[in-house]
Order: C-alpha cells, then sequence, then structure tokens
C-alpha cells in the first residue's frame, strides 16, 4: 500500500536501478531485490549507519546466509570477485554484490553509472570507491531463492562480465594496477616466445624475426610498467585535486 510502481523503460536490473534513481528524490534511498531473499524488515540496520553519517551502506550477505542460499557456485564467484575487487581498488567489502543497499541523496547524485545488466552494483560499488563515499558494511540476512522462482543471472557469463567491469574500471581508478596486469601479461608472452627462441637456439636453430619480435614484446611489456607508475601519479594528483574541490563546496 502506498507503493508507486514505474515500469521500466528498457531491461536489465542496472537499467532499472539508474531509472529509479533519477525518479526518487528522498534523503535516504534503499534497493532491494524482488526476489524475496532479503527481508524488508532489516531495513533498519541500512537506514540507522544512513542515518550515522554513511554515504552507502552494503548489506553484507555473508554475515548470515540461511540454508542453500549460496550455491557452492555463487559463493566461490562471489569470493573471487570481492577478492579481485580488493586488490584492484584497495578496499576490502566483503560483499560488493549485494542486492540490499542504501544511499544518501547526495551519493546517488553523485555517482555517474551506465551498466544496464548485472554489472551495476560493481559500478555503484566503484564510483563510491572513486568519489571516496564513507561506505559502510552491515550483516544482513539472506535467504534462499524462494522454489520455482528462477535466477536471472548466470554465474559464468555474469561473473565473467563482473569481473571484467571490475578490471576495467580500475584502469582510471587504480592504473598502477591496471596497466601493471597488462604489462606482466604482456612481458608473460613475450618470455614465452624468447623460451622458445633461445631452445630452439641452442639447438642451432635461429629464429631471427621472432627473436626481434620477442625483445619488442618484452619492452612494450616494460613501458607499460612505466606507464602504471606515470598513470599512477596522475590519478594521486586528481585524487588530491578533487578532495580540495569537495572540501570547497
Ligand atoms: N526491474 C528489473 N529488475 C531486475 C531485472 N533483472 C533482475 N532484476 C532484479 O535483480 C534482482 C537480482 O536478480 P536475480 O536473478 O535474483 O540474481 P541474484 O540475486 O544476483 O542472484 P541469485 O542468487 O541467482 O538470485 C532480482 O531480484 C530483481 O529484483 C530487470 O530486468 N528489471
Ligand atoms: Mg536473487
Amino acid at each position: 500500500k502506498g507503493a508507486n510502481v514505474v515500469m521500466q523503460t528498457d531491461k536489465g536490473k542496472g537499467q532499472a536501478v539508474i531509472q529509479a534513481f533519477d525518479i526518487i528524490d528522498s534523503p535516504y534511498v534503499i534497493m532491494i531485490d524482488g526476489d524475496g531473499t532479503y527481508l524488508p524488515g532489516e531495513v533498519n540496520i541500512i537506514i540507522d549507519a544512513l542515518a550515522e553519517g554513511a554515504g552507502h551502506v552494503i548489506g553484507n550477505r555473508f554475515a548470515n546466509p540461511g540454508e542453500g542460499a549460496f550455491t557452492r557456485l555463487n559463493k566461490l564467484g562471489n569470493r573471487i570477485l570481492n577478492k579481485a575487487f580488493g586488490f584492484a581498488y584497495g578496499e576490502w567489502l566483503n560483499d560488493i554484490l549485494s542486492g540490499y543497499r542504501g544511499f544518501t541523496r547526495e551519493t546517488i547524485s553523485n555517482m555517474v553509472l551506465n551498466q544496464a545488466g548485472f554489472e551495476i552494483e560493481t559500478e555503484i560499488t566503484v564510483e563510491c570507491v572513486r568519489q571516496e563515499v564513507d561506505i559502510k558494511v552491515v550483516p544482513i540476512t539472506y535467504l534462499a531463492r524462494a522454489q520455482g522462482a528462477p535466477t536471472k543471472l548466470n554465474p559464468l557469463t555474469d561473473g565473467f562480465r563482473i569481473g571484467t567491469t571490475i578490471f576495467k574500471m580500475a584502469k582510471i581508478n587504480n592504473p598502477l594496477f591496471y596497466f601493471s596486469v597488462m604489462g606482466g601479461v604482456t612481458i608473460f608472452f613475450g618470455l614465452v616466445i624468447g623460451t622458445y627462441v633461445v631452445i630452439e637456439w641452442m639447438a642451432n636453430i635461429t629464429h631471427v624475426l621472432l627473436a626481434v619480435l620477442t625483445a619488442l614484446i618484452i619492452i612494450s611489456g616494460i613501458q607499460m610498467f612505466i606507464f602504471a607508475i606515470m598513470g599512477d601519479l596522475i590519478a594521486s594528483l586528481h585524487k588530491e585535486t578533487m578532495r580540495a574541490f569537495r572540501k570547497q563546496k
């Protein structure tokens, strides 16, 4: 009773969330999955944290998962993605993909969101880290999906998409991580080809072109590391500027 239901104009969870954020203008905004796996009664846990000054609150599903709430694959995937996020952004938030979250109006107006699908939680979390929003993780209950309520999330393809989003968004937010990974992979390939060239050379077969290629690949890899450091410098300076800018506001 009293609910205002709006039809989404397109498809996907992200699209719905972005559209809703556009419409709602209450001081606190709560986001909750519609499949009955979260308890609306626990909303106070989230609101309390917002009232205490957090800009974004994440309900941690791992605090109290019901029986069968996570499949084994789901748990593993979540663990990997949370770890990857921690490495890429230096923030260990336990449950970045949670569907039970709270925001202040200010946080919502500052976030720039574009992901239409299940990458939306990742994008929200990255945006909050980037904007240095005070993020608070609170324990919540997580129940198994009701029988006959199918999931829309494909653990493999959506998991892969989320992983890619974490990596891609690190390019701006943590270039040191992003370009070091690129550099590392490039040098690794260089070394693999190089090893082959050397082994062949010891058997008296010389691959001149491959040897040149190896050198080029390894040099490119080293350059990516240098760019990682440069990018990190630029990102740090930018962060400082933004901090000063926010203070002024
Ligand atoms: N409005 C809207 N909401 C969506 C759409 N797709 C997913 N959702 C919401 O996103 C929630 C999460 O989707 P689920 O399929 O339950 O995926 P999940 O909770 O991440 O993973 P499971 O553990 O498999 O349930 C759903 O409960 C819906 O509320 C969509 O196209 N439009
Ligand atoms: Mg669900």
